[in-house]
């Protein structure tokens, strides 16, 4: 009697559920990028029966919110392909999805040898095609819940993009620890380079109201294997460190929780000084450690399950342990011990260079913390950009990586394009985010790549993650374009499976965004693959780097000199003259070169290495030094400038050629965005020739056009009002 009420409540609980993936699902057949890639479109026939035969009920051992959440994912997710929501049940049957862990199931249990489930470690899972008291079934296992909920998403994954949900022995668990989204989010809701509208958090509604946006976001994290989410900007406020956003901070963990995600803080070196609750913020003062340590507990008291604090130290004005003449380790560890008895993690950023330091910039954060190998704490990570600048188009990978075997390292990637055309460039990160993962650092000679280091499997470290910078703002898409979302996909992705290859994870989104139908996907994941070259040639080709606008770092500005620090002038960058261009790294300039494993230096020593793809970052050449390709440096550059517009043209074409096949909101939006994108390839490719030609006094080759205005004209350009920058900066100055 018992079980048949749970039954009915269950099937009404289910019926419920299928009705508002319904919903959801009319609701958005606006196709305005909302669902992201958790669309859930109806499966036609012939796929559909046969999944609609293993998809016959829901089997959950346990329910907790985690299990819950599974649970109600798979209702919605069968629901909106299949048309009906499979009943939850207690019985097995065939074609039962059944969900267990050894914890919640003595059956799962019983096989967790056979199954393999120690190798699924904390939040892996298995995908099995088993028989459960004789009936054909799939079985999703973990040893968790945040593992069967990673296992359901995947199992719906399958369905979305067309794959058999037959014969499945899938074993899958992440290879990094901590998998965060760092938002730059304000209190006020501006975010700092977010070029997707305000911030999603609302605080100043929180904690009465919970915008049911939040669940729709942690979803799509879940979906990715995101299991951390920093709510706020790295240059930050110490305002969500006092009691009331504290309860702010609570009620919106409360939400991303049964999702699996960790909520952590950025915090100010010296947050209370700024919050005046002490005299200094002088991490040896026991006023301040003490405050501290009272501060974590109030956090924890809160948030049982809260991540941790990230903190940019001593960069671009924020204060950090050098105010105090101590070192990065040493102010780190202070916050560390704050938060190693909860268990809470610090991510100490390694973003720092100074105006009084004359030394190249690229070679600042490595002259820091390479001395300090050894002294950070066991819980902190040193989190370093994926390039020693700052997130361009094209860097040699951080000299950090590999160079602290004694020290947790980090990645840290920007998802939200600051340097690369802000949110209506077409530019697939997930290219950009691999190529650094797969750089060998030769730490411990070939194959120390950064992907080994970062998993800890080359210095034995078990802490270990990937963190990328938010591309997530109010727009109705979520990330300012429909393009825009793979990078967020593609970046949850790498953070779960640092090896996984970027055309897979394109492919794999294309058909969970669009369609499975090869004539959309080899198309598209062609046009994605090229953006990231493309872009790198109109922008910066050949190892040029950090030539952008000021402040706002909107379109070329490769003639700025007049900046109050030398590091923020785009002259102090190329070093163009008439004798030619490029920054010397070698031993004869600021020898940078020196910072990488000898093995990296020689290869990088070579200016035709990798396609001279790092030329100019490392080499100052005459423009008449001849290249492998058989041109001249002028020559190429302005070929490689044209290049990366014509690429962007073609991308254009092949977006059209899909009219046909594509939604009409998405198409024009899309096609918009492209046209948007040929114009400022166009200009970038016509300003950096114009000023560059100014430069170097040759003669164009024949066939290469040139720019229609003389280089007065796009000097000339203002643009007060570009996006992206969360207030006036003094610091960065006001030029354009
Ligand atoms: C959050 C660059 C950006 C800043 C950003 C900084 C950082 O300098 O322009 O907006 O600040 O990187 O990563 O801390």
């Amino acid at each position: 009697m018992i079980f048949s009420q749970v039954f009915a409540v269950r099937r009404a609980l289910a019926v419920v559920i299928a009705a508002v993936g319904l919903m959801h699902a009319v609701g958005a057949a606006a196709e305005d990028g909302y669902r992201l890639w958790l669309r859930y479109d109806p499966v036609a026939q012939p796929a559909h029966d046969p999944y609609a035969a293993q998809a016959t009920r829901i089997v959950a051992w346990g329910n907790s919110p985690v299990v819950t959440a599974a649970v109600a994912e798979l209702n919605r997710g069968v629901a909106g392909m299949l048309g009906t929501a499979p009943p939850a049940s207690t019985t097995v049957a065939d074609g039962a999805i059944v969900l267990g862990t050894p914890g919640s199931s003595p059956e799962v249990a019983r096989r967790a040898r056979d199954l393999g489930l120690a190798a699924a470690g904390p939040e892996g899972f298995v995908l099995q095609s088993t028989r459960w008291d004789g009936h054909p079934v799939t079985l999703i296992a973990a040893n968790t819940d945040v593992g069967l909920l990673y296992g359901s998403f995947r199992f719906l994954a399958r369905m979305q993009r067309g794959e058999s949900l037959a014969g499945l022995d899938l074993h899958d668990a992440p290879r990094l620890t901590l998998r965060v989204l760092d938002h730059w989010d304000n209190p006020d809701r501006s975010i700092e380079r977010g070029y997707a509208g305000q911030s999603i958090w609302d605080f100043w509604r929180l904690p009465g109201y919970l915008d049911p946006r939040y669940t729709d976001y942690a979803r799509a994290d879940a979906s990715i294997g995101i299991n951390g989410v920093m709510v706020n900007n790295v240059n930050a406020s110490a305002v969500y460190l006092t009691p009331s956003w504290i309860a702010k901070l609570a009620a919106l963990a409360g939400v991303l929780r049964p999702y699996g995600i960790h909520v952590y803080l950025s915090v100010l070196f010296n947050s209370p000084l700024d919050l005046k609750e002490t005299k200094t913020g002088d991490p040896r003062d026991p006023a301040v450690i003490a405050w501290w340590h009272a501060k974590v507990d109030e956090l924890y008291k809160a948030i049982p399950d809260f991540g941790g604090f990230v903190v940019k130290a001593d960069s671009e004005g924020e204060p950090g342990p050098r105010d105090y003449h101590l070192t990065q380790a040493q102010g780190a560890n202070m916050i560390a011990g704050a938060l190693a008895p909860h268990g809470g993690v610090l991510m100490w950023r390694a973003f720092i260079y100074a105006s009084e330091n004359t030394q190249d910039r690229v070679r600042q954060a490595y002259a820091e913390f390479k001395p300090l190998d050894g002294q950070f704490a066991p819980n902190v990570l040193v989190q370093i950009k994926n390039g020693p600048l700052d997130f361009q188009p094209r860097e040699p990978a951080h000299p950090l990586f590999g160079a602290l075997p004694h020290t947790n390292e980090m990645l840290e990637v920007q998802l939200t394009k600051e340097y690369l055309g802000f949110s209506t460039h077409l530019v697939y990160l997930g290219a950009l985010f691999s190529e650094v993962l797969h750089w060998d650092t030769f730490a411990h000679g070939a194959g120390s790549t950064v992907a080994h280091v970062i998993d800890g499997s080359l210095d034995g470290h078990t802490l270990t993650g990937m963190a990328g910078d938010s591309n997530v703002g109010v727009d109705r898409d979520w990330t300012g374009s429909i393009f825009n979302q793979a990078d967020w996909y593609a970046f949850g992705r790498l953070a779960w499976d640092p090896q996984a290859d970027p055309r897979k994870i394109a492919s794999d989104w294309v058909g969970m965004t669009f369609s499975s139908d090869p004539a959309v996907v080899t198309p598209l994941v062609g046009m994605m693959m090229a953006s990231r070259e493309a872009v790198v040639d109109y922008m910066t080709p050949l190892g040029l780097a950090h030539i952008m606008g000021t402040g706002h770092h909107y379109g070329p500005g490769p003639w700025i000199d007049d900046l109050k620090r030398p590091e923020w002038n785009p002259v102090y960058y190329h070093h163009a003259g008439r004798d030619g261009i490029g920054f010397d790294r070698t031993p004869s300039g600021s020898n940078a070169l020196a910072d990488y494993a000898p093995d990296v230096a020689r290869r990088l020593s070579d200016p035709n290495v990798d396609d001279a793809k790092y030329l100019l970052w490392f080499h100052h050449v005459p423009w008449t030094f001849r290249l492998a390709s058989g041109r001249t440096v002028w020559d190429e550059l302005t070929y490689r400038y044209s290049r990366g517009v014509a690429t962007v043209h073609s991308m254009a074409g092949t977006w059209d050629s899909l009219q046909a096949r594509i939604d009409p909101e998405r198409f024009s939006e899309t096609a918009a965005f492209l046209r948007i994108q040929q114009d400022e390839a166009q200009w970038w490719r016509d300003a950096c020739v114009a000023y560059f030609q100014q430069q170097s006094q040759l003669p164009l080759a024949p066939g290469v056009a040139a720019p229609p205005h003389p280089l007065a004209w796009y000097e000339s350009l203002v643009f007060r009002y570009a996006p992206g920058r969360s207030q006036p900066d003094p610091d960065h100055g006001i030029a354009h």
